[in-house]
């Protein structure tokens, strides 16, 4: 039977290698981000290889009303959601925490930490409700250690770990399944948010070793997402052949 993804952060990386392959595997999208015109290209192209059905919601997830008015804007036949994927996220900028940019904190705090909460709030009473659904987190190895310079988007990350537990926990008795995905180096935008479009900067992170590919987590969270009922992954640790602990690479 066809299920319902919703998506966040659909419009590039993770989120974006995801839609393409849940198309492919039986599920209806509701694909999130703000840049509205990438979704729009994103939905037409899944849809001229697959039998999907897609509908699009643009707004800033770090914005609580806007998130709420997009998912009540839902039409009747979008509002059962059977899989919740928190992907959206950003590191902004790298900085010891004496000498930390607290624009970036926010950025981070609100996006990774709130925006991930106002839809998790939003989604779960109906899944409560039906007494069936999955939501995912995307965590990070940055939510199982902390690295030098590292400090806000690591504690952001821990804060998805610990709201992943949390969640499982309130909604155990209601059949709920929450799970974690978490990825060491993954090859996508996610560097040039970081170092605020410095490509030079970015491209760095991945020289000399072959880091994970966007489509790689896709098909973690494919796995993840079709376990059978009885079955929850709570957490999977996916990192590169060549990275061990978050700062440890191995470069040729
Ligand atoms: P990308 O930068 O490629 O994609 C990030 C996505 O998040 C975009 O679709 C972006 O959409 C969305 N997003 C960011 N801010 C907002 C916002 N305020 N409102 C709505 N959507 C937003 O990065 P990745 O695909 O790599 O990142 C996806 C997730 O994976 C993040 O949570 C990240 O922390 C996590 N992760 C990434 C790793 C990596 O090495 N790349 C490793 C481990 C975890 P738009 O800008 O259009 O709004
Ligand atoms: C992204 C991976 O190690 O750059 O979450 O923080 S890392």
């Amino acid at each position: 039977m066809k299920r319902t993804a919703l998506i966040t952060g659909a419009t590039a990386g993770i989120g974006e290698a995801t839609a393409r392959l849940l198309a492919k595997n039986n599920f209806d999208l509701i694909l999130t981000g703000r840049r509205k015109e990438r979704l729009e290209k994103l939905a037409a192209e899944i849809q001229t290889q697959t039998q999907s059905k897609i509908h699009l919601l643009s707004f800033d997830i770090r914005n609580q009303s806007e998130t709420e008015k997009a998912i009540k804007s839902l039409p009747k036949e979008w509002t059962k959601i059977d899989v919740l994927i928190n992907n959206a996220g950003l590191a902004a900028g790298m900085a010891t925490l004496q000498e930390g940019v607290i624009d970036d904190w926010e950025r981070m705090i609100d996006t990774n930490i709130k925006g991930l909460l106002y839809m998790t709030r939003l989604v779960a009473p109906a899944m409560v409700a039906r007494g069936e659904g999955h939501i995912v987190n995307i965590s990070s190895i940055a939510g199982k250690e902390t690295y030098p310079m590292g400090n806000v988007y690591c504690a952001t990350k821990h804060a998805v770990q610990s709201l992943t537990q949390g969640m499982r926990l309130d909604m155990l008795k209601h059949g709920i399944k929450v799970s974690s995905v978490s990825p060491g180096a993954v090859e996508t935008e996610f560097s040039l948010v970081r170092f605020n479009g410095d490509t030079e900067k970015a491209q760095k992170v991945y020289d000399g070793f072959t880091p994970l590919f966007a489509s790689d987590i896709a098909e973690t969270i494919l796995f993840v997402v079709t376990r059978p009922a009885h079955v929850n992954i709570d957490d999977i640790l996916v990192m590169p052949t060549a990275q061990a602990f978050s700062r440890e690479f191995y470069r040729k």
